[in-house]
């Protein structure tokens, strides 16, 4: 199978370095003449070497002559497998243990899918990986030095894991010890790589042979595109990459992929739901991670409608339109005798609060619930159990659970809901959704009101930087794709978004670092998809990792990021001044606006100059907010034309 696809056969091949040799011998002169007027393309710079450099560089010229292979390298086979999912880009940062597998992603797999981009950081493939999955719906996959770079990308992953998304990792391991180079290579070597981020995987192989590889590669793949969604990880051994096939008169196959079914609610559960909701006074929903496309939001809405509930976006993912009128505030949960909380990451924090520094400096709980509320819960994240990493938050009774696809359960809960709901009830359905018009319209004036506060300040208050950037972006297709920091929820209070991709959700893990590398990644998606990605960009979460500016001015990929620029670790600001408090002590600020390591400031980094060093066009900083507008229009522009664009924007804390 690998045999046929090979692209260049041997002898072709020392052609080429024929007509590359007699190229060299032209006159310099002659070369320059026509690399400035006649060559539009950029000459590669890692042409194949003649036979003279390579005996110049070598001493062994004769190699060339012999093949050095005596077949086809098994990670051919492996870029056969691969092409058969469809994976459009590899996001990675390049390292020899996995030598193999790239040499025959560029040159027998001809760079495209999958296409292999070039990151600055481990973490930065696996966080656009995220990013590029919310946007497109598909997975990519990232390749990584096994040791090392997967110690870089631990965090991204750990992300992924808890934000329920799919990225294929696949690390580079030189497994044989008798044979793996010494020195470094052996450094970078290890008993089983993936140990590293077992905890947070959903699966992971480490195949030792080619028919191995081609089963486990889409195993991985089924099981990471198998709601919940999560990461996996493949090892690959550098021998298995680079050995030629030998597959001792077997013939190797490639398993074919067939999507799994996500798993439905059941319909013992579903019929005792539908009773609670059809008989509550007042129902609510709570969602979390539910929509990941168009459907979801359409299904959301029709439940919601059929039961005049009000519905909490916890904004996991755009999950409800804001422009629906049953679209409601955390705080609607103390009403509520019956929740439906779907996909919720943390259901005890949806129906209780936690007030940090109680009496003894430990935080205080109170319920936000009537004690006879009850609960039911549709989540898939039930069928995720691992016990190391404690993202499955504290533990919440519920009256009726269903560890499944909120998704894929929603059709058949609406067909039970509306059949429970009895004659008698409509009416008072119908009053409870006039009701929460009234409230809705209530609620958008407080936010507005509340939106204009400061609104002339200098450095910009947040609201003012959402707004003015959405004056800008309205008439676009539009998809905010990250909003790292604290822009204390502007664009989900006011912003009308409708669509599943109008907001891609957070981190999940809240691993800070993560807003970047995501956006880009979205961004690429969205490219693809024609749409207008924007960013809210915030200073801490971008000197994490700031190389994959780089990366997106590399290849392309128009964002507009608009800059949270409050020059410090906000978060943490309050944090240290907080316990300080708590301590009847005055925080040390160290000339500083807030505690010591909390603040990025003295000297002020200048984020334009650093995204313009990386290829993208940027301005700032801006701290007149008259200024704040013409600017982003002409990001805009710069942005509709291909390019990244930022806006270093000096803002207010929150
Ligand atoms: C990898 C990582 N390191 C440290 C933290 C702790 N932390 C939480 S919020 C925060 C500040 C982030 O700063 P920035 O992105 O500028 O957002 P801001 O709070 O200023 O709005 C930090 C350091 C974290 N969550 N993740
Ligand atoms: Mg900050």
């Amino acid at each position: 199978m690998a045999k046929k696809h090979l692209p260049v056969s041997r002898r072709k091949f020392l052609a080429g370095v024929a007509v590359a040799g007699a190229a060299t011998a032209a006159s310099s002169a002659k070369a320059a003449t026509s690399a400035s007027s006649n060559a539009p393309v950029r000459t590669p710079s890692a042409l194949p070497p003649t036979a003279h450099m390579a005996a110049a560089e070598s001493g062994t010229p004769n190699e060339l002559s012999n093949s050095r292979i005596g077949g086809v390298p098994g990670s051919d086979f492996m870029v056969d497998v691969i092409k058969t999912l469809d994976i459009k880009y590899a996001p990675s940062n390049c390292a020899s243990s996995y030598r193999g597998i790239h040499e025959s992603v560029i040159n027998y797999g001809g760079n495209k899918m999958p296409e292999f981009l070039t990151c600055t950081h481990e973490e930065s493939g696996v966080g656009m990986a995220h990013g590029y999955f919310k946007a497109a719906g598909k997975p990519l996959m990232t390749l990584c030095h096994g040791t090392v770079g997967l110690q870089h990308a631990t965090m991204a992953v750990y992300n992924a894991w808890c934000d329920r998304v799919p990225v294929i990792i696949v690390g580079g391991n030189e497994l044989d010890a008798a044979h793996r180079p010494p020195g470094v290579p052996t450094t970078h070597s290890a008993q089983d790589i993936n140990a590293l981020i077992r905890d947070f995987t959903k699966w992971d192989d480490t195949p030792v042979s080619l028919q191995h590889f081609a089963q486990s590669f889409v195993r991985a793949y089924k099981i990471a595109m198998t709601p919940p969604y999560g990461p996996v990880a493949i090892s690959l051994d550098s021998g298995l990459q680079q050995e030629s096939i030998r597959n001792n008169g077997e013939k190797l196959s490639i398993p074919r992929y067939v999507p799994t079914s996500p798993p439905q609610g059941d319909s013992g559960a579903m019929k005792e739901a539908a009773r609670l909701l059809a008989q509550a006074q007042n129902p609510v929903i709570v969602a979390d991670r539910v929509a990941r496309s168009e459907n979801g939001v359409r299904l959301l809405v029709e439940l919601a409608e059929a039961l005049q509930a009000q519905v909490i976006d916890q904004d996991g993912r755009m999950n409800f339109p804001k422009t629906h009128y049953l679209s409601r505030p955390p705080t609607v949960v103390s009403n509520a005798d019956v929740i439906l909380g779907l996909e919720l990451t943390d259901f005890w924090g949806t129906v209780n609060a936690w007030v940090d520094n109680g009496e003894h400096g430990i935080g205080v709980n109170s319920a936000r619930i009537k004690p006879e509320t009850k609960l039911i819960s549709i989540n898939s994240s039930e069928l995720l159990t691992k016990s190391n990493y404690q993202d499955f938050q504290r533990f919440q009774p519920v009256d009726v659970a269903m560890a499944a696809d909120t998704e894929a359960t929603l059709p058949a809960l609406i067909e039970v809901v509306k059949a429970a709901i009895p004659a008698d009830r409509r009416s008072a359905i119908e009053n409870r959704g006039e009701a929460a018009r009234k409230a809705y319209a209530e609620q958008r004036e407080r936010t507005k009101q509340a939106a204009s506060l400061g609104w002339d300040a200098s450095p910009i208050s947040t609201a003012r930087l959402v707004m003015e950037t959405w004056a800008q972006i309205k008439d676009l297709d539009w998809s905010l794709v990250a909003a790292s920091g604290n822009v204390s929820n502007w664009p989900s209070r006011l912003w009308p978004m409708e669509k599943y991709y109008h907001w891609l959700g957070r981190s999940g893990g809240a691993g800070v670092g993560y807003g970047a590398p995501a956006s880009v990644g979205a961004a690429l998606a969205n490219r693809d998809l024609g749409r207008f990605s924007v960013s809210i960009q915030a200073d801490g979460d971008l000197m994490y990792a700031p190389g994959v500016l780089w990366t997106a001015a590399r290849h392309k990929i128009p964002l507009l990021a608009v800059m949270h620029n409050n020059r410090g670790y906000h978060q943490e600001v309050m944090h240290v001044q907080r316990l300080s408090n708590f301590r009847n002590r005055v925080a040390s600020l160290g000339n500083d606006m807030g505690p010591i390591g909390t603040r990025i400031e003295n000297p002020d980094i200048e984020y334009h100059k650093l995204a313009e060093s990386m290829g993208w066009w940027a301005k700032g900083p801006i701290k007149d907010p008259a200024q704040l507008g013409p600017a982003i229009k002409e990001a805009v522009s710069v942005v509709k034309s291909g390019q990244p664009a930022l806006i270093n924007v000096w803002t207010q804390p929150r």
